[in-house]
């Protein structure tokens, strides 16, 4: 749909199109268009631009992925579908490895997302060769199947927009998990070691300018407190607008 400059919800709308160009082009999972719009629900409350306590996190995130010795980004079908250009150059800066892990299984759509990526410029992207299959203990959705050079190795792991069983999953594996996820309350966002409280299409092009400017750093960044603020961020938007009406 050609959406008019013109109209007030011009780039939310526009980012909800690239959703559901993404679910005609293969690459999103039904779930996946309801996914978006809890997204969306959430990116009303924080008031659609990136919050402090976000700011944080990915000033933190990006110190931990460029001192990574394995970086990983972990790309799902919407994550596919609304940033891939990001993926890429965030990529590239961090020297991560970029794997296709999807929670609702489907080997075709695996490789039309991996073929999409690859067509915006990854040179390689893991997650869709069986011979490079393992498992990661302790889970059961298909989120477990993950790349032997990628994810399985990997020291430090960016899984947005994620469901939090495997979060847990990663941690005792030791790993260090970043997500983004604009539900402050999730069992990501609640597990993860630091979380981005934003929307991806805002913040994965802050994260990749913070990799630009960051040194390689780890922060001392404590991801309750962070979310504990995006609460307060909520609640003072919420106060904010009803005192306004
Ligand atoms: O492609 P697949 O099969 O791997 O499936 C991907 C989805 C996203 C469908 C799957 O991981 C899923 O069902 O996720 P959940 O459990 O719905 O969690 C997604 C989380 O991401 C929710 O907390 C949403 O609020 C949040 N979210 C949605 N859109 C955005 C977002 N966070 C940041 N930016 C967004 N644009």
């Amino acid at each position: 749909m050609n959406i008019p400059k013109s109209h007030p919800r011009f780039i939310s709308l526009s980012i909800r199109e690239k959703i559901v160009k993404g679910y005609d082009d293969g690459l999103v999972a039904k779930e996946g268009l309801l996914a978006h719009g809890r997204g969306e629900a959430f990116d009303y409350l924080i008031g659609e631009k990136t919050t402090k306590s976000a700011r944080a996190a990915i000033n933190a995130a990006a110190g931990a992925l460029l001192s990574a010795h394995s970086p990983v980004i972990s790309v799902n079908g919407n994550v596919a579908s609304l940033c891939p250009k990001e993926i890429i150059q965030l990529a590239k800066i961090t020297k991560a490895k970029i794997e296709v892990n999807l929670f609702y299984y489907d080997e075709r759509r695996k490789k039309s997302i991996a073929k999409s990526l690859k067509k915006a410029g990854a040179k390689q992207v893991l997650g869709t060769n069986p011979k490079s299959y393992r498992r990661i203990s302790g889970l059961g959705s298909s989120r477990r199947i993950v790349d032997r050079d990628g994810i399985f190795t990997g020291d430090v792991i960016l899984v947005p927009l994620e469901d939090g069983d495997r979060t847990a999953a990663l941690k005792r594996a030791g790993k260090t998990v970043i997500t983004f996820d604009l539900n402050p309350l999730s069992r990501t966002s609640q597990t993860a070691d630091i979380t981005i409280v934003d929307n991806i299409v805002r913040g994965m092009k802050m994260l990749v300018s913070a990799c630009k400017k960051s040194k390689r750093k780890r922060s001392n960044f404590n991801n309750k407190k962070a979310l504990a603020s995006a609460l307060s961020e909520i609640k003072n938007n919420l106060k904010r607008r009803t005192s306004i009406a």
